[in-house]
């Protein structure tokens, strides 16, 4: 089987064929030449995924899924969640971390959650799937794999950051497999 993944963030392609193992063949929006601009105007993780699944659907007429993620941290009530992508408004990883590291300064409580949610257009239905991850906030950054706040994430009970781990590691537990894991068995 093959779907379009409504999607130019290459990482999240990378982490997905790797989950996937072949067994749905996935093109982004960069492989179909795909480079209008999709507005994420909704107010949840699961209208962003719709929006995007569904106008991407609509305009190219295949079934496609996207996948909006984000980070979502307690003591900053629930920032930078649907904002995680442009949190310091430059659309940089590391000024998103810097702010991220700057407003938990002097915050001992540094509970979050990853999130992701699929929203699949399959023959013009829409079927959602949802993971998530818990673990904590570093105090600074630790490692270099991964992307976007990975360096400042340590998932409950490891003590590595998702930077710090193997892609394999990271993409065994994280809030896109298990997103990922629920599309495929819907797949199948
Ligand atoms: P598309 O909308 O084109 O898929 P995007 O990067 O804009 O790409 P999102 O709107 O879902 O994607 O933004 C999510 C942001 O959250 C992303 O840019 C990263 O900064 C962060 N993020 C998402 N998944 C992550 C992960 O697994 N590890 C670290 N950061 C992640």
């Amino acid at each position: 089987m093959e779907l379009i993944f409504a999607t130019h963030n290459q990482h999240k392609v990378d982490e997905l064929q790797q989950m996937l193992k072949g067994r749905v063949l996935i093109q982004s929006l960069t492989d179909i030449d795909f480079h209008e601009d999709i507005e994420e105007s909704g107010k949840t993780f699961d209208e962003n995924a719709y929006i995007k699944a569904k106008s991407i659907s609509e305009k190219i007429n295949r079934n496609v899924f996207a996948d909006d993620s984000g980070l979502v941290i307690e003591a900053l009530n629930g920032e930078p969640g649907i904002f995680s992508a442009r949190y310091a408004g430059t659309g940089n990883s590391l000024d998103n971390i810097a702010k991220v590291l700057k407003k938990l300064e002097n915050e001992e409580h540094r509970k979050a959650y990853f999130i992701t949610v699929i929203c699949l257009i399959f023959d013009g239905k829409a079927h959602f799937f949802e993971g998530k991850v818990w673990g904590n906030i570093t105090k600074e950054i630790r490692g270099t794999d991964g992307f976007g706040y990975d360096p400042i994430f340590v998932p409950e009970g490891y003590d590595k950051t998702f930077a710090e781990m193997s892609a394999d590691e990271k993409n065994n537990i994280s809030h896109r497999y298990l997103a990922t894991q629920q599309l495929i068995e819907f797949l199948s």
